[in-house]
């Protein structure tokens, strides 16, 4: 077989980007669909080498988007090696280590409940309705710490658009694939799975809410919620669940994954909010994760909607500290 990867095919988290960039250039040549791509990102697991799951590849033809910030980008190694994956382990380094072996195809992501247009989507087909562009967006975790990320993806509203939501529909649900077998550590984690999340209709549209499929001009690594996810700048990170298949449009508000483990300090909304405490974390200040040495840089101030303040109309005349 000519093109059977070495079996040392190693994950791009533990390889340097320039390094493997070469070799999968030349392998993909002149391919650029996703399809193709993915086919090739099956390789490994049939060879039965040591890399078993899908890896990042480029992604071509990604437009850059005019409301990026222009703050310092986090290195691509530090977003990679510290994350929030529960169903990876509940360890910030637990999701690099453990994600190897995750196979994200095939993949299809259903649309479904209160639309004229349900469908299943392949995901080779969902990455190219409306054109792909890089946006580097904040993204804030309420144990207080924030990155500034270029993630590749169109707004969600384009998909909403296209379901036709009924009259009905006045909230979407999401939910993260879920399989116990291939994701062992979730037990244990005290939350329940399948991690599920919630917006409402209008928040769903907003311009801002991303559906995303790449980061750094790569497909999404495993670890950060390959091959699909959501992207809410102005929400804790909590929101925007990864490894998305199903999208539902409901009548009423859908229970949400850390509202259901502490009611209290999670609420349905979740915009990032400075004046509003999730126990035991303040959310006061933040700690960006920057291109300095180490983990821990300086304490910066929390902006309430994360700065984006665009989104401000949408809770106008809204108690924030009673919707938090
Ligand atoms: N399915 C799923 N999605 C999830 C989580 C999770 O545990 N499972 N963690 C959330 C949390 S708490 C955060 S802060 C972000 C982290 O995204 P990142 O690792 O890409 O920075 O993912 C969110 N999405
Ligand atoms: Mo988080």
């Amino acid at each position: 077989m000519l093109i059977k990867p070495k079996p040392d095919l190693t994950y791009a988290d533990v390889t340097p980007r320039g390094l493997y960039m070469g070799r999968r250039n030349f392998l993909l040549g002149a391919l650029t669909t996703y399809g193709a791509v993915t086919a090739y990102k099956r390789l490994p697991s049939l060879f039965g080498g040591k890399a078993k799951g899908s890896v990042p590849v480029p992604i071509q033809g990604v437009q850059k988007w005019p409301g990026s910030t222009t703050e310092p980008v986090t290195p691509v190694e530090k977003v990679t090696h510290y994350n929030n994956f529960y169903e990876f382990g509940s360890d910030k380094s637990d999701p690099a280590r453990n994600s190897g072996n995750f196979l994200t195809t095939p993949w299809s992501v259903s649309v479904e409940g209160e639309c004229e247009k349900p469908r299943k989507y392949p995901i080779d087909e969902m990455m190219h309705l409306a054109p792909l562009e890089e946006r580097i967006y904040r993204h804030r975790c309420v144990e207080g710490w924030s990155l500034v990320v270029p993630w590749i993806g169109y707004s969600l509203s384009t998909i909403v658009k296209l379901a036709q939501p009924t009259s009905k529909a006045r909230y979407v649900a999401f939910e993260s694939y879920y399989n116990s077998i291939v994701m062992p550590w979730a037990t244990g984690t005290g939350i329940e799975f399948p991690y599920v999340e919630g917006l409402r209709l209008d928040e769903a549209m907003h311009p801002l809410t991303l559906l995303c499929f790449g980061m750094y001009g790569d497909t999404l690594y495993n670890q950060d919620g390959a091959p699909v996810r959501m992207i809410l700048p102005w929400k804790y990170g909590y929101k925007s669940v990864k490894s998305l298949v199903k999208i539902r449009f409901v009548k009423s508000m859908p229970p949400t994954t850390w509202n259901n483990y502490a009611p209290n300090e999670y609420g349905f909304y979740s915009n990032v909010n400075p004046g509003v405490d999730t126990v035991p974390w303040s959310q006061a200040e933040e700690m960006r994760i920057g291109p300095g040495l180490g983990l821990f840089n300086a304490k910066i101030p929390t902006r309430l909607f994360n700065g984006y303040n665009e989104v401000a109309s949408l809770y106008a005349g809204m108690n924030l500290r009673k919707y938090y």
